[in-house]
């Protein structure tokens, strides 16, 4: 009996810190992203301007559109079909924060915006030199369908 008590609070465990793992912090507030039937682990992105694949077959990218500097910043995510054709129906939110110090200039979970050119843009302030960790989430249909995450050293 002892052991399968021990057992299954095991599981619970390993359970527990995955999920922990997987969560970007401060970015779930209104908590719309985080039901059960449309969880979506959280994966590495690649380095800026690298393209990755999203589940429907579709490919992003995802770069400053500057050199990146200390103060204001524009994040820039474009989604794009098999005939590089920019895509405009999904929606983009991201979030900057520094995880040695979570929270203290986290921008919070934040949507880009659509411009002329039908790139996912925002305006983000790295306030401080350090590692900063961007979080971008992907919609489609108001369901997410992908997570990443990327340490960009400022
Ligand atoms: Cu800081």
């Amino acid at each position: 009996m002892k052991k399968i008590i021990t057992v299954s609070s095991a599981v619970i465990l390993l359970g527990f810190s995955f999920l922990s793992a997987q969560e970007c912090p401060h970015h779930s507030k209104n908590g719309s992203v985080k039901t059960e039937n449309s969880e979506v682990a959280y994966s590495n992105l690649p380095k800026a301007g690298k393209s990755v694949k999203l589940p429907d077959g579709n490919e992003f990218t995802w770069e400053f559109n500057n050199k990146v500097k200390l103060g204001p910043n524009v994040l820039s995510v474009s989604i794009n079909d098999q005939k590089n054709l920019n895509l405009k129906n999904y929606t983009v939110k991201a979030n900057l924060d520094m995880p040695s110090m979570k929270g203290a200039h986290s921008s919070g979970s934040k949507k880009l915006n659509l411009n002329k050119k039908n790139n996912f843009v925002g305006p983000y302030d790295f306030v401080m030199r350090g590692d900063w960790e961007i979080c971008i989430e992907i919609f489609y249909n108001d369901k997410p369908i992908y997570k990443g995450k990327y340490i960009y050293n400022i």
